[in-house]
């Protein structure tokens, strides 16, 4: 007599060391006895419903069964994850939708997350001018599994943006689920947008990082707003939502100032370069560009660079944005910028700012810092370490504040072919008191002839002697 299929399928299930697909018990099965069946894998499927504690997890069709024999050591997604539950022993629901048996409870271990939390959040510039026509703001989700839906609300500030769209982004529907825009609603008085989309079909799940929704905003006054995600969920495709974290961005509405060229809220030594690259041009040339041409007589000369250069440390009006971070870094690139300084006769002390490395830059910028009552700064020369060309030019010493200051140089009509020599550029400075300390460079900027950033390092001061006793220090004979 064959023993029924329930009954072989039990045995094999018991004797297994992992979880199977439905393929893998139909295989042992047979194995142990024939299936007299034209739907083999429909007979295994039914045997399922007999069996005491077997799961299946995962939507249909559910390719992995399980039971408890394999259950404690394996992977919860759903329910578990959702709770944020730490590692530990729990009793645990484990609904078998594969075969609609009822749901079950035992006490299982659980490795819990199986999945990190989700981080979404907003992704916007740091800044935009209220002249642009409109800001898009993206709203991704990083590190989800199985995302069959989201939906979020992002709050803002009316005065600042106004909602005026939002759009399903391709990464929900990137494996080939269909999808849809569940809801969505622009609220610019209250100052909220609420979106949720879904996917169905055969396809697998998005899984990774993606942009999920992105929101246009028209830019309504200025100042800065806050954008804060709120109320998301991300639903599996059992409609279980998933562990994240909700995250938040900040966009500054401004004017740029005149001459801030490329839009960075700040005039320097990179708005310089883009005039002065296009030196000695002329209406019809193929450098030349009208817009450069300040003062609109056909020709990009000293004069047009010259308005730049005068507007030069300018920043956005509400503080600035100036001497951004990442020009301290600890593992200097191929470029290091430091200061070498030694008195001279007449009560002066020297200054240099040196450049060490392969570039050739085209302009700099420094900005350092010195005791105002032992210095008062006097004057600033570019240095032969700049790319040769037509004309050196300082910049500065400008001061930001008491005690500190910006200095700068930059070349008109550069070629790209360093002269060899290093120094910068070099700064002179009044000695008011002899046992006061020398100066401090704060942070640097190099560009190249183009106005493009030169990756650099500010060099660790145990290298280089950026603090010094004036009284220590003779300029070298
Ligand atoms: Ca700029
Ligand atoms: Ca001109």
């Amino acid at each position: 007599m064959t023993p029924a299929i329930a009954h072989t399928v039990g045995q094999v299930l018991a004797a297994a060391e992992r979880p199977l697909t439905v393929d893998e018990i139909l295989a042992r099965v047979v194995e142990l006895q024939p299936i007299a069946s034209a739907q083999p894998r429909a007979a295994i499927r039914n045997a399922f419903v007999g069996q005491p504690l077997i799961a299946s997890l995962g939507s249909r069709p559910a390719r992995y069964v399980w039971w408890p024999n394999v259950l404690a050591g394996s992977s919860f997604r759903m329910s578990l994850t959702a709770a944020g539950c730490a590692a530990g022993t729990y009793t645990v629901t484990v609904t078998n939708f594969d075969t609609q048996s009822a749901s079950l409870s035992s006490a299982y271990t659980a490795t819990n997350p199986a999945y990190p939390p989700a981080p979404v959040s907003p992704s916007t510039r740091a800044h935009v001018g209220l002249d642009e026509a409109s800001l898009a703001v993206d709203v991704s989700a990083e590190n989800v599994n199985d995302l069959r839906g989201f939906e979020f609300d992002l709050t803002f500030d009316p005065a600042i943006l106004q909602a005026t769209g939002v759009s399903l982004s391709p990464f929900l529907g990137s494996t080939g689920l269909n999808t849809f825009v569940a809801g969505q609603e622009l609220d610019s008085v209250a100052g909220h947008v609420s979106f949720g989309a879904g996917a169905y079909g055969l396809a697998p799940s998005p899984a990774g990082s993606g942009v999920l929704a992105s929101v246009t905003f028209a830019l309504a006054g200025l100042g800065t707003s806050n954008l804060v995600l709120r109320n998301v969920v991300l639903a599996d495709s059992l409609s279980m939502p998933m562990a994240m974290t909700e995250g938040s961005a900040q966009v500054r509405v401004v004017t740029y100032p005149e001459g801030d060229l490329d839009r960075s809220c700040l005039v320097d030594v990179y708005d310089i370069m883009l005039v002065a690259n296009r030196w000695n041009t002329h209406a019809g040339d193929p450098n030349y560009l009208a817009t450069y041409d300040f003062d609109r007589d056909g020709d990009i000369d000293i004069l047009d660079i010259m308005v730049v250069a005068n507007l030069w440390n300018t920043s956005c009006p509400g503080g600035a944005l100036a001497h951004s971070a990442g020009q301290t870094s600890v593992e200097p690139p191929g470029y290091a910028v430091y200061l070498r300084q030694f008195r001279e006769a007449g009560a002066l002390l020297v200054v240099e700012l040196h450049g060490c490395g392969t570039a050739a830059p085209a302009a700099y910028q420094g900005l350092l810092a010195y005791d105002p009552a032992a210095l008062s700064p006097l004057e600033v020369q570019p240095g032969p370490g700049l790319a040769r060309g037509a004309l050196a030019l300082p910049l500065g010493p400008q001061a930001e504040q008491p005690g500190r200051m910006a200095v700068g140089g930059f070349v008109v009509g550069a070629t790209d072919v360093a002269t060899g020599s290093a120094l910068l550029g070099t700064v002179r400075f009044r000695v008011l008191k002899r046992d006061g300390l020398g100066v401090h460079l704060l942070s640097a900027q190099a560009a190249d002839r183009d106005g493009a950033a030169i990756p650099l390092a500010v060099q660790d001061q145990s290298y280089y002697w950026l603090w010094l006793p004036l009284t220590i220090s003779e300029r070298p004979r």
